[in-house]
C-alpha cells in the first residue's frame, strides 16, 4: 500500500451499519436471517417514533425471521431528517435490549421504506396506501394526533382538521390520510386495509373508528358506510419502555465499539415487551403476530385499561413526584424509599378499579413493573414521563378517582391519586414560576394553567375552577368531596415533598426520619403489629 493509500484508509469514514456491512458484525449480534430484497411491504405506519422502532418493527422483524415475508413496513413521518438518517443505513438499525441479566443486540430489517410529507408530498403517500399489498395501516401519533373530542367526536375547529377537510387529497391529519386512501380504494375497487392504533390510551380502536367515520361522513355518506361495513379497526395494548431521548454519547460510543461499526439510529430499550391485539373482523388478514408473542383477545380494552392505569399511571405520578424532589431519571426516583413505596401504593390503589383478567396475576404484573422501573440501564427521563399532563391526567388519575369515588370509602382509599393530582398542580406551578423548568406540556401552558397554578397559595380551588380542569373533573361523581379532599392533600404537599427529599439524605446518613409526615393512613391491617 502506498503512503497516500494508507493515509486515505486511515482518514476514511468509519464503517456504517448497512446491508453490505452486516456480514462484518460480531457473531453474537442477531441480524435478519432473511434477504432484505425478499421482504414485501404489507404495513404502512404513521409516526416513525422511537417506540414504533422498538416495538411494532421488532415484532414484524421476528415475523420476517420466521419466514412471513409479506410484512415489511413503510414508515411515514412529517419531517425527513430522522428518516434520511435511516435511509443512509438501508433502513437497518439496531435495538439494544438492556436488562439486569445482560444486553441483547438485534439488527432490525423490517423497516423497508420511509416517506415524509416534506420530501415525498401528501399525494404520493396516499397513492402508496392504494397498493393492495398494504393490508394494514398502523400509527403511533400520540393521543393528540386523533383530534378526538368526547362531545363532538372530531375537534372540528382545529386548524389541521379544517385544513384537511378543505382539501381532502392533501390532508394534514392522519385520519385524513386514512380516509383519502380508503376513498381511493373504494373508487378503484381495491379491498380496504385494516387500521390499528398502537397509541397508548383506552379504547384506541373505537376512537380511531369514530374519528375516521366522522371525517369520512364529511366527504360522503357512501364512503362512510363503505368504511363502516368493510374496514377492521384493531384495538391494541402495547407496552415497552423506550426512552425517547437520544442515547447518551457514551452509550452510543460503547455501542459502536460492540458492533464494530457505526449505527446512527440505535434504539435502547428494555427486554420486556407486550402486544395485545383485538380479534379482527372475519376474513381479515393481519400479520400473524401471535406467532411471535402477541396475544389476540376479545377483551383488549381490559388489558389497555390495566396498563394505562398501572404502568402509565405510575409513570406519570413518578414523573411528577421525582421531578418535584429534584430527580432526573426514573430509577433515581425509585431509589428513594418513600417514592418507591408511593409507586407501589399507587399501583395497588388503582388496582381497586381494574377488571379481573383471566390468567393475569395483578400482583406479579405490579412486581414486574417495579423491576422495570428500577432498571438502571434505561435512563428514562422523568420529564418524558410527566409531559403532556393535560392529556394524560384524565385517563391516568381522574378516571380511577372517578371509580373510587363511585365505590365510596374514606379518603385513605384515594390518597395516592389525590396526591398525584396535587403534585400535578405543583408541577405546573413550578413551570409558571420558572420559565426554565421544562414540563413539555404546550397545551397546559397555552391554556394558562401554569400561570394560575403559580399564583395559588395553599388552596387549589381557583385552579380547579378553570374550564379545562372542570372539563376533566366533571366525571367525578362527588365534586364537593373531591375539592375538599384535594385541598387537604394539597395543603400538606410541601411536607410530603420535603419528607421524600429528607428521606434520601437520611438514607445516605443512615438515619431514620421519624418526624417526616406520612400519607393519610389506610385502614389498619389486623395482621400487623399495632403502631
Ligand atoms: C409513558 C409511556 O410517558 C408515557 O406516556 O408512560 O411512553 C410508556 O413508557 C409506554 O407506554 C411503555 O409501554
Amino acid at each position: 500500500m502506498t503512503l497516500s493509500e494508507q493515509h486515505k484508509e486511515a482518514s476514511s469514514e468509519p464503517k456504517i451499519l448497512k446491508e453490505d456491512t452486516m456480514k462484518d458484525l460480531p457473531p453474537h449480534i442477531q441480524r435478519p436471517n432473511y434477504k432484505l430484497e425478499d421482504v414485501k411491504v404489507g404495513v404502512l405506519h404513521f409516526g416513525p417514533s422511537f417506540f414504533f422502532r422498538g416495538h411494532l418493527a421488532v415484532y414484524l422483524n421476528d415475523l420476517l425471521n420466521e419466514g412471513h415475508m409479506d410484512w415489511g413496513v413503510c414508515a411515514v413521518g412529517l419531517r425527513s431528517s430522522r428518516l434520511s438518517e435511516l435511509k443512509k443505513q438501508n433502513y437497518l438499525y439496531s435495538v439494544i435490549e438492556e436488562g439486569k441479566d445482560g444486553t441483547e443486540y438485534k439488527v432490525i430489517g423490517s423497516l423497508r421504506e420511509t416517506m415524509s410529507t416534506e420530501t415525498d408530498g401528501k399525494r404520493a403517500i396516499i397513492e402508496r396506501m392504494l397498493d393492495p399489498n398494504i393490508k394494514l395501516v398502523t400509527m403511533t401519533i400520540t393521543q393528540f394526533g386523533y383530534h378526538y373530542r368526547p362531545d363532538t367526536i372530531l375537534d372540528w375547529e382545529h386548524e389541521d382538521v379544517k385544513a384537511s377537510l378543505e382539501n381532502i387529497d392533501e390532508p394534514t391529519i392522519t385520519v385524513g390520510f386514512i380516509v383519502a386512501a380508503l376513498k381511493g380504494r373504494m373508487e378503484r375497487g381495491i379491498p380496504p386495509f385494516s387500521v390499528m392504533s398502537c397509541d397508548n390510551f383506552p379504547n384506541n380502536a373505537e376512537i380511531l373508528k369514530f374519528t375516521v367515520l366522522a371525517y369520512a361522513r364529511e366527504v360522503s355518506k357512501e364512503l362512510r358506510d363503505w368504511i363502516a361495513t368493510n374496514v377492521s379497526f384493531q384495538g391494541t395494548m402495547v407496552d415497552r419502555i423506550v426512552p425517547s431521548k437520544e442515547a447518551t454519547k457514551h452509550k452510543r460510543d460503547y455501542h459502536h465499539h460492540t458492533l464494530g461499526m457505526v449505527d446512527i439510529c440505535p434504539i435502547f430499550t428494555e427486554p420486556f415487551r407486550q402486544f395485545v391485539i383485538s380479534e379482527p373482523k372475519e376474513g381479515v388478514e393481519l400479520p400473524p403476530l401471535e406467532k411471535v408473542g402477541a396475544k389476540i383477545v376479545n377483551n383488549v380494552d381490559e388489558y389497555e385499561l390495566t396498563k394505562i392505569r398501572t404502568l402509565n399511571g405510575v409513570h406519570m405520578a413518578l414523573g411528577l413526584f421525582g421531578r418535584l424532589v429534584g430527580c432526573g431519571r426514573v430509577d433515581e426516583a425509585m431509589s428513594k424509599s418513600r417514592i418507591k413505596e408511593f409507586a407501589q401504593g399507587f399501583m395497588e390503589e388503582v388496582g381497586q378499579t381494574l377488571p379481573e383478567i383471566e390468567g393475569m396475576d395483578l400482583d406479579r404484573y405490579r412486581e414486574d413493573i417495579v423491576n422495570r422501573l428500577e432498571n438502571p440501564h434505561m435512563g428514562d427521563e422523568l420529564v418524558r414521563l410527566a409531559r403532556d399532563g393535560l392529556k394524560k391526567i384524565p385517563d391516568r388519575v381522574v378516571a380511577p378517582l372517578q371509580d373510587l369515588y363511585a365505590k365510596g370509602g374514606p379518603i385513605e382509599t384515594r390518597k395516592h391519586l389525590l396526591l398525584s393530582f396535587a403534585m400535578w398542580i405543583e408541577y405546573l406551578a413550578r413551570a409558571g414560576r420558572d420559565s426554565g423548568f421544562d414540563i413539555s406540556d404546550k397545551a397546559a401552558v397555552a391554556h394558562g394553567l401554569t400561570d394560575v397554578a403559580a399564583e395559588l397559595d395553599s388552596d387549589p380551588t381557583p385552579f380547579l375552577m378553570l374550564d379545562e380542569i372542570q372539563n376533566i373533573c366533571r366525571v367525578i361523581p362527588n365534586s364537593v368531596q373531591f375539592i375538599d379532599e384535594l385541598r387537604e392533600v394539597y395543603a400538606a404537599l410541601d411536607d410530603h415533598l420535603k419528607a421524600a427529599m429528607q428521606d434520601s439524605a437520611d438514607h445516605i446518613l443512615g438515619q431514620d426520619n421519624e418526624d417526616a409526615p406520612s400519607l393519610p393512613q389506610g385502614p389498619k391491617n389486623s395482621d400487623r403489629e399495632p403502631g
